[in-house]
């Protein structure tokens, strides 16, 4: 029965998310079509928020979109003076700061080669709009990552701005002109226009997920980053020390760098 219910649990997890990142695939293809592929573009900030927040039910579990520009160091006067803001830094000595995500606190973006600045953004993520997401560890490994690879890509667990919960980040790229299927991770890079991204709180959104099934009360649930075999990260639940009988899911994100575990346990009923 343990077994029966956690793999319930986690299967409706794993559909949950192959559907959002079937849609956030989804929107990089429309980001490529009606912004890259129209002259002029067909979509703006207000275009993109109008239809990232009506279509957000086809994205479950995830908290918002954004869509980040490659933007090289030599373009960056030009990119700055016609959006009219600098680019920002994730990071600045003061952490508290950087939570807060109050542009006029963050530091602009030192120099560096290239830049992924935030142009669009559902309204649930606009705070992180002009902040340069190759400032921030696992934003930039995931771009980078998502960009030689043409894959859904998918972050470790870490702190999200303005939340005080882990989440993750999935992003895909975009690319300027048509790839061949067998294109090398230098050609995808090449070709790289920018980063379509979509971030999970993964705790209230398996809360919301686990609260639809009934007799939840019955059963603890907790979601873990197994990746690191010798270092599992809590994504979901509190630590339990139980010796109790456990039953542990798989999970498949579709990341085959990542792997995610459901660990299931029986309530004590005093
Ligand atoms: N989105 C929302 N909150 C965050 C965050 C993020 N990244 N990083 C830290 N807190 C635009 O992969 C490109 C979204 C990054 C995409």
């Amino acid at each position: 029965m343990l077994a029966t219910m956690c793999d319930e649990r986690a299967g409706m997890l794993q559909d949950q998310f192959n559907v959002s990142l079937n849609h956030v695939h989804a929107l990089a293809i429309l980001v490529s079509t009606f912004h890259h592929g129209k002259h002029p573009s067909a979509v703006d900030q207000n275009i993109f928020g109008e239809y990232t927040e009506s279509s957000a039910f086809e994205r479950p579990l995830t908290s918002g979109v954004a869509y980040a520009l490659k933007v090289l160091h030599s373009d960056r006067m030009n990119f700055e003076k016609q959006h009219g803001w600098t680019v920002k830094k994730m990071e600045t000595e003061n952490e508290a700061l950087v939570q807060d995500c109050i542009p006029e606190n963050l530091d602009p973006a030192p120099i560096q080669d290239e830049y992924a600045p935030v142009i669009f953004a559902q309204e649930t993520v606009s705070h992180i709009v002009s902040i340069d997401m190759m400032s921030g560890k696992e934003d930039r490994e995931n771009i980078l990552r998502a960009r030689a690879s043409g894959k859904g890509v998918l972050t470790s667990p870490f702190k999200l701005l303005k939340s005080n919960h882990l989440g993750v980040v999935l992003t895909f790229a975009v690319y300027g002109s048509k790839l061949p299927p067998d294109a090398t991770p230098e050609q995808r890079i090449e070709a790289t226009v920018g980063y379509l991204g979509a971030s999970y709180d993964v705790p209230s959104l398996v809360d919301k997920l686990l609260h639809q099934l009934a007799s939840k009360q019955t059963i603890v649930v907790n979601v873990y980053d197994t990746t690191n075999a010798s270092a599992h990260i809590t994504m979901y639940g509190t630590d339990v020390v139980d010796t109790g009988l456990l039953h542990v899911s798989g999970l498949d994100f579709g990341d085959p760098l990542r792997k995610h575990e459901m660990h299931c346990r029986f309530t004590h009923m005093p």
